[in-house]
């Protein structure tokens, strides 16, 4: 461990896992640790914004499953970010399966409010159905190749059977509801589609338990407490990198170069490459020379990493009951369980499932958060403001029934053209197993090569086995990277040629 103190360690990206392996590496008493990132901000999908007067958060939003198992419970609640409901054991021992009982309000396109008895029957059959399609995990032969299809097939058969004494309006509106469910889908698993997403791989993905929890004062108050113990000067800001020179030989010195956008280039004896999945599709044909060995590329083409976006909507008067918390907006029309609008240009406002409602009222005033996944989610990205606050205030007006509501401003994410990230957060394609996962997150070289340095190695949020998409997950795996690094110079012998450098 002596000389390993000494190596030279370039994590890529500031976001919480690049952080997470940084804090680790400097407490194990690396002393050459430093982190280029490519914007001027640490966080990456940790963005706290404002809306007027208000904080809302533009990526991650929620600690999912604050309980002892989860690594951001546990900073947040020793760094005194939580409301203290947050810490109670109750709220720690509830195991809600990742879908919080919220209160809902249901709406239809022909600007009715509807009651909540008539569609309860098709939420619990869908929960029902998520819960049955995470059991194919690690069987052969599930029945169908997605979660989409899975669940369209399953709830033919048993509505046929279970609703055949419900009269027709209200069979119709539950299938509607189902369409509005497998939005709300799209928008948690950040896919274009349920039909994109695995049946087999479905399983993969764990929940903790633990009633989720916000920060009050943003999340980023994480990040900066994460921050302020490392060293000053330790991050790089504006600071891309275009390549990652590594070698499949042993070499002795400088074992891989980082060539950043503006020509420089930094010698190091390990990288940690902890950039968004979206960002290494798209740049995979440059961001690694020589390139990746060929599985390891196509795990990264296999997997998948999707769009979801908020729209923040703020009114000077509540149009929804007071005890509400999540808004569902059906589209009459949409009995076939459909989760994808036909024409896109047109349409693209269908595919927001509805809004949450920021709470407590006495701290954020009167705002909704819309989501919204998927290419529609994309093309609303590429609107002017003016445009989605026209689209959004017409889709409130039809829902309501009332067409003086008028939202007082609005603020909306954009992740699919962040060029640093591109989309939001990665899940199981269709397609797509463990081995996927475990190709993504394995170092360079590659195992079987003569040389065992740990040039390159893969931390982020979608390279966590079963916490991906998550922000936990992604502190799991900077922690996963930085521990490799430091067993790796714990087991080291002197007589092994890696070298020291300051
Ligand atoms: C969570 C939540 N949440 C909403 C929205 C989004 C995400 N997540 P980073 O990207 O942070 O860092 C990489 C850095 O690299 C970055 O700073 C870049 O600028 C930099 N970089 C890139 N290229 C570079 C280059 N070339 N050179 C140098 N630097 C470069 N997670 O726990 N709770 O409520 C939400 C949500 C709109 C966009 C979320 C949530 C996801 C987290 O935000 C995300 O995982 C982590 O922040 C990623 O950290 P990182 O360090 O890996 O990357 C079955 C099944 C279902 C599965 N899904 C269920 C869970 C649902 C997930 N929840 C999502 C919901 C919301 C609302």
């Amino acid at each position: 461990m002596a000389e390993g103190v000494n190596a030279n360690i370039v994590i890529i990206g500031c976001g919480i896992s690049g952080i997470s392996a940084a804090h680790r590496l400097v407490k194990a008493g690396f002393h050459h640790v430093r982190i280029l990132e490519a914007t001027a901000r640490s966080g990456g999908r940790i963005k706290t914004g404002r809306l007027g007067d208000n904080i809302v958060e533009i990526g991650a939003n929620w600690i999912h499953g604050p309980s002892e198992e989860n690594p951001v419970f546990c900073l947040a609640r020793q760094y005194g970010l939580l409301d203290p409901e947050a810490l109670t054991p109750e709220n720690q021992a509830m195991d809600v399966g990742g879908h919080p009982p919220w209160f809902p309000n249901f709406f239809s396109s022909s600007g009715r409010k509807l009651s909540a008895e008539d569609i309860y029957p098709a939420q619990e059959m869908f929960v029902e159905l998520l819960n049955e399609g995470s059991e194919f995990q690690g069987q052969q032969g599930e029945p169908w190749a997605s979660v989409g299809e899975f669940i369209r097939s399953e709830v033919q058969q048993r509505a046929a059977e279970k609703w055949k004494d419900v009269d027709a309006s209200t069979r119709s509106l539950r299938l509607c509801a189902i369409s509005n469910m497998l939005k709300v889908e799209c928008c948690v698993t950040g896919t274009h589609s349920m039909d994109e997403v695995g049946l087999g791989a479905f399983g993969l993905y764990k929940t903790l338990p633990g009633l989720d929890c916000t920060f009050p004062r943003g999340y980023e108050g994480l990040i900066k407490n994460i921050m302020s113990a490392l060293p000053r000067g330790l991050v790089t800001y504006n600071q891309p990198v275009r390549c990652v020179h590594w070698s499949n030989t042993e070499k002795r010195e400088n074992p891989v170069v980082v060539e950043c956008e503006d020509g420089a280039r930094i010698d190091a004896d390990h990288v940690i490459v902890t950039v968004p999945l979206g960002y290494l599709k798209k740049h995979l044909s440059t961001m690694f020379h020589p390139p990746l060995p060929l599985h390891k590329l196509h795990s990264v083409q296999r997997l998948g990493f999707g769009t979801n976006n908020k729209i923040f909507v703020e009114f000077d008067v509540p149009w929804w009951d007071a005890d509400c918390e999540v808004i569902y907006l059906l589209w009459e029309a949409e009995d076939g369980m459909v989760d994808q609008v036909p024409d896109i240009h047109r349409s693209w406002i269908k595919k927001l499932f509805g809004f949450t409602v920021l709470k407590p009222t006495e701290r954020f005033g009167h705002v909704l958060c819309g989501w919204i996944a998927g290419h529609e989610s994309e093309y609303m990205e590429t609107l002017s403001e003016l445009e989605v606050t026209h689209a959004v205030t017409q889709l409130i007006r039809r829902f309501t029934g009332n067409p003086a509501i008028t939202p007082r401003r609005i603020l909306r994410s954009q992740w699919f053209h962040d060029l640093w990230t591109c989309g939001s957060y990665s899940h199981l394609r269709r397609g797509c197993s463990q081995q996927d996962q475990d190709n993504l997150m394995e170092p360079l070289p590659p195992k079987g090569s003569q040389s065992h340095s740990l040039q390159v190695l893969f931390a982020g949020e979608a390279t966590h086995p079963c916490y991906y998409s998550t922000v936990h997950g992604a502190v799991l795996t900077g922690w996963r990277e930085a521990e490799r690094l430091i067993s790796h110079y714990s087991s080291f012998s002197p007589s092994e040629p890696i070298k020291s450098k300051l």
